[in-house]
């Protein structure tokens, strides 16, 4: 078996900051309500940079910090929602402004759940031989697609990215202990953005819609709690280990109040579940390698820590990674 390491993380988010007060001279809402459902106090709104942007900063910080070269990236994957456009990929975007001459990139399209997906794809790669460092990115520029006219979705999310680097080690045990991927494409419509209709005849009457993010929040919701519970689970079975015996539960940001129901469901303490929605919003794919990297940053996931990365939404789409970092 080829041993997997996290040789690097890092994230990024745009300067300036829009407070729920500042969001409350805009529409109908008010800080004590957006409080009170999300936990979010404010989020990160990029002016200017796009999704590439982004994962450009982070995936420089990665080369700094890991001491690698552009060129001895293998494969760029890039986990986003709100893509720079349907092509080039993003991932490509990266690669070509890093110079990262030897890898080949693409994006992966999973929602919220699209970092934990991406670090599937990596860990794939890596354990096949086909790559021998991965470089694994979420970002999400979520400000350019919502209906800043709807209260409902429009105070949830907020822009960033973040990312890894991975590569095969001979040394100690593999990072990727086990995982769970799930999806219930039966259910999609409940969350959904960028449809891209049919032409209905030939040639086009009327213009191209592009419709902005919509959520049916009670749907996804209650598929978040009832399902991630499910997966974290059955990723703690397949790596033989107690959901007690993991440290830190990296959970998707998409809302305080889930991330508590799924710590009391599974009678786990919501120390073990840190929590930076207030600060950030809901990143999607972002929120997941913010959150790991901000835990790295502070010492807390450290050599040896058991961490269980989780996302859910869009798709919908729920995963789970356990990771020995
Ligand atoms: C996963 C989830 C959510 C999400 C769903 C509902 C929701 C976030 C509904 C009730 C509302 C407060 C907000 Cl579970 C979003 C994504 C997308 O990243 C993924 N918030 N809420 C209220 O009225 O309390």
């Amino acid at each position: 078996m080829k041993k997997i390491k996290f040789r690097a993380s890092s994230h990024y988010v745009p300067k300036k900051i829009v407070t729920n007060d500042d969001l409350a001279q805009i529409m109908d809402t008010s800080d004590e309500w957006i409080q009170k459902r999300t936990g979010i106090k404010q989020r990160h709104i990029s002016q200017g940079e796009n999704t590439a942007d982004l994962s450009v900063k982070v995936a420089l910080d990665l080369l700094a910090k890991s001491g690698l070269s552009a060129k001895e990236i293998d494969l760029i994957i890039v986990a986003t929602m709100s893509p720079e456009a349907y092509t080039p990929s993003t991932a490509a975007l990266v690669q070509g402004e890093i110079g990262a001459s030897k890898a080949f990139a693409f994006d992966i399209s999973a929602a919220c759940s699209g970092y934990i997906y991406a670090l599937e794809m990596a860990s794939a790669y890596l354990a096949s031989g086909q790559a021998k460092r991965v470089m694994v990115l979420g970002g999400e520029v979520l400000s350019k697609i919502i209906d800043w006219q709807d209260r409902a979705t429009a105070v949830l999310f907020g822009d960033g990215a973040g990312g890894a680097i991975l590569e095969i080690d001979s040394d100690g045990t593999s990072a990727f202990l086990a995982s769970d991927l799930a999806t219930y494409g039966q259910d999609g419509q409940s969350l959904t953005a960028g449809i891209t209709p049919a032409l209905t005849s030939f040639p086009a009457n009327g213009e191209h819609k592009f419709s902005s993010f919509a959520m049916d929040g009670h749907a996804v919701y209650s598929f978040a709690t009832r399902e991630v519970p499910k997966s974290i689970q059955r990723a703690c079975d397949k790596a033989q280990l107690a959901v007690s015996d993991i440290d830190y539960f990296v959970l998707h940001q998409a809302n305080a109040r889930i991330i508590k129901s799924v710590a009391k469901k599974m009678q786990l303490p919501i120390e073990k579940f840190p929590i930076n929605i207030d600060r950030y919003g809901n990143t999607s794919a972002a929120s997941e390698p913010i959150l790991f990297d901000e835990l790295v940053q502070a010492g807390k996931i450290k050599p040896g820590s058991l961490v269980a990365l989780s996302g859910f939404g869009g798709g919908l789409t729920v995963g789970t990674q356990i990771i020995r970092y």
